[in-house]
């Protein structure tokens, strides 16, 4: 399996998050993509290449342009309000809550970091929109590729996508990889792409930006939202709005979860994504369900990871796959091979 390579994910590299009133080490750290990056070399999972050239407009078909526009200048702005900020991550404070206004762009940029967010956990840094940026361009070149013949393309970036929507950021995320590939297979003529979420959270990012189209269906598997994190979004009742309506799939299950129960689910998932006749698949690929991982709370053991790519395979679609979260920094390599290896044993 060709594997598209963000080597410019080291431009982003936050030093704190928010938690709980202190700012503690972040969790989502370029290590991650380093592991993961070694395992493919060591396992000879299959070519390493970089992201070809793009237009930033296949960005903008999911982004709106006032976001864009102010990721691309953000850090800029944050090194304005004061020289000193040059050492410090950018994170936001302030956030208009229902019934303030969300249409009026604020000249402060603090006030601009808030509407454009929705947690204090997802630092802003020096390198971000680059590392970003080339990331969507690794998603573009995965989906390519797939469009090509392949039958699978990984695409290895951080930071992460899955949380981010239209116009937000959150959740270590800052543009949605997996929505820019499937609206980019979209706009290539595949007439219906399923995204599938298997990350331990919620695609909250992912959900908003397809729930009102019939084209994109999204389901997602993933912590149950009373308890996990993002909280607001997740719930099985979600089930897509106007067109979309039928096209949005949340399968949330409880903190502890373990395999035998995830996997049923993912059965289920993968029922529905035939059922809908997909052309496509794009999988937004957490490695947080493991069971050594520091901030989520399934149980998911190394050897399941094989399964899972069986089990993907097994539904016989030309498949991107977009490397997501996943905080067992030391496993999350052999996690994540583990799927692509499972993927590749089955589909042959
Ligand atoms: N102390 C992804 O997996 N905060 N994002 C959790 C940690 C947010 C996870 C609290 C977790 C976001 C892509
Ligand atoms: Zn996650």
């Amino acid at each position: 399996m060709l594997t598209v390579y963000n080597d410019q994910h080291v431009l982003h590299h936050g030093k704190v998050e928010m938690f709980r009133g202190e700012l503690v080490p972040c969790f989502e750290v370029p290590a991650r993509a380093d592991y993961v990056l070694r395992e493919l070399k060591e396992r000879g999972l299959g070519p390493i290449e970089g992201p070809a050239e793009f237009d930033d407009a296949a960005i903008a078909r999911v982004h709106a342009p006032r976001y864009l526009e102010f990721l691309a200048g953000a850090w800029d702005e944050w090194v304005a309000l004061d020289p000193a900020n040059a050492a410090r991550d950018a994170l936001p404070s302030y956030w208009p809550i229902r019934s303030f206004r969300s249409d009026v762009l604020p000249a402060s940029f603090p006030a601009r970091l808030g509407l454009f967010s929705y947690d204090s956990g997802s630092p802003l840094t020096a390198g971000t929109w680059t590392a970003a940026r080339a990331g969507a361009g690794c998603a573009l070149s995965a989906a390519a590729h797939v469009l090509r013949g392949e039958r699978a393309a990984f695409a290895l970036t951080r930071p992460p996508g899955h949380h981010a929507g239209a116009d937000f950021f959150g959740g270590y995320c800052f543009l949605n990889n997996a929505a820019i590939a499937a609206q980019a297979l979209r706009d290539a003529g595949v007439e219906r792409v399923a995204v599938l979420d298997i990350d331990y959270h919620h695609g909250n990012g992912t959900q908003a930006i397809f729930y009102e189209r019939a084209d994109v269906q999204f389901t997602s598997i993933h912590g149950d939202p009373h308890t996990e994190y993002p909280y607001y979004l997740g719930y099985a009742d979600e089930e897509g709005v106007g067109a979309g309506l039928g096209f949005n799939r949340n399968l949330p299950l409880a903190r502890g979860t373990g395999f035998a129960r995830w996997r049923e689910a993912l059965q289920s998932a993968l029922r529905g994504i035939v059922d809908f006749r997909a052309g496509a698949l794009v999988v937004s690929l957490g490695l947080d369900t493991f069971e050594g991982d520091p901030i989520a709370g399934f149980k998911l053991a190394t050897p399941d990871y094989l399964r899972i790519g069986e089990d993907l395979a097994h539904a016989g679609l030309p498949t991107v796959f977009v490397f997501e979260g996943g905080y067992a920094v030391a496993e999350v390599g052999t996690n994540a091979v583990n799927v692509l290896d499972g993927f590749m044993q089955r589909a042959g």
